[in-house]
């Protein structure tokens, strides 16, 4: 038999940022960017995301976006999880390249027609469910899952983005602002700073849920303060234009006492089983094979329509791809503040 070159993970050098032509910018947080570049030699398109090294370090951020990069890379695959192709970095920043999506939020879409019917809420959340189980299964919590986290490729499916990025807003003055989306879907637990488990994401999906079927998040108020109280001590409101299994669920799921909240005991078992989730084959479902109830319209993949022009229109940065942006990692990189962050699949030129 052929002998089969395998891939063995370990840092890549050989990729650096000007094998990129970045091309536009598709979001933007605290840490850094994310823009759409195109591979200069595969003219494959990438959503590559930026993050300066001295921002995070500030914020002493470190470990969260090391556990991003483990996250992103170690092993991590499942259909609805954003992949990811390479990591490495410059003298002053951090670089992740990603599967580009570009069918949008999936609250741009919600946005447009205020409320989705339950079988097309019942598919995102069930796409997003089997993420967040696959992940608790490996001991991961993804923690703040929200709106703008939430995308769909070009054929309809759920993505889910950002391990790490941007977590809590920080303006350049160092105060905490609404810069990043004010957190709705906060947990009661994690809004009082206690501990938190993987209990936490139930209840976040609870809230995509529920703005999904009723249009506004469960605790909303213009008023952050009032929704902050909304959260911690008042219940749901539950009206009946949504059938007794959406609202028994929802109400499962929005429990303020995470051991008494759906999912605490069986994880996602406990979700795969209910009753609203009856109509979802989930074999099918991972395999892809059920189809999604929405395409969005995309003419390709440089097609930005469902990106915030607020984005899209701001001048890309010549930095990214300058001589002054000597790429770092390999056997050196053991030295800086970032150890061990470069990764490619390695020998990738075997397979080609
Ligand atoms: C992939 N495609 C589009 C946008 C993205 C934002 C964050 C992370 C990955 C992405």
């Amino acid at each position: 038999p052929e002998p089969v070159p395998v891939p063995v993970p370990g840092p890549n050098p050989a990729i650096k940022p000007c094998d990129f032509d970045y091309l536009k910018i598709i979001g933007k947080g605290s840490f850094g960017k994310v823009l759409l570049a195109r591979h200069k030699e595969t003219t494959r398109y990438y959503a590559v995301k930026v993050l300066q090294k001295k921002i995070i370090l500030k914020k002493k951020e470190q470990k969260h976006i090391m556990a991003e990069r483990s996250v992103l890379m170690k092993n991590v695959q499942h259909p609805f999880l954003v992949g990811l192709h390479y990591s490495f970095q410059t003298t002053d920043k951090l670089y992740f390249v990603l599967d580009y999506v570009n069918g949008g939020e999936l609250f741009y879409h919600l946005q447009r027609e205020r409320v989705f019917l339950e079988p097309r809420a019942r598919f995102y959340a069930a796409e997003i469910a089997s993420a967040l189980g696959y992940l608790h299964s490996l001991h991961i919590v993804y923690r703040d899952l929200k709106p703008e986290n939430i995308l769909l490729d070009s054929q309809g499916h759920i993505v889910l983005t950002d391990f790490g990025l941007c977590k809590e807003g920080l303006e350049p003055n160092g105060t905490t602002s609404t810069f990043c989306g004010t957190p709705e879907y906060l947990a009661p637990e994690v809004l009082q700073k206690q501990a938190y488990d993987r209990t936490v994401d139930w209840w976040c999906l609870g809230s995509v849920l529920y703005e999904m079927l009723y249009g506004l998040p469960p605790f909303y108020s213009r008023n952050t303060a009032e929704m902050y109280n909304n959260i911690l001590h008042k219940a749901p409101v539950l009206k009946p234009n949504v059938s007794n299994a959406g609202r028994e669920l929802l109400e499962g799921l929005l429990q303020k006492e995470r051991c008494s909240r759906l999912g605490a005991n069986d994880d996602f078992l406990e979700l795969k089983y209910h009753s609203f989730f009856s109509p979802i084959n989930w074999d099918d479902l991972m395999a892809k094979k059920v189809a999604p109830p929405f395409v969005p319209s995309v003419s390709g993949p440089t097609d930005l329509r469902h990106f915030d022009p607020e984005f899209t229109h701001l001048p890309v940065s010549a930095s990214l791809c300058s001589d002054s942006a000597a790429v770092t990692g390999s056997v050196r990189e053991a030295a800086g503040a970032f150890p061990g962050f470069s990764y490619g699949p390695p020998s990738d030129h075997a397979f080609m």
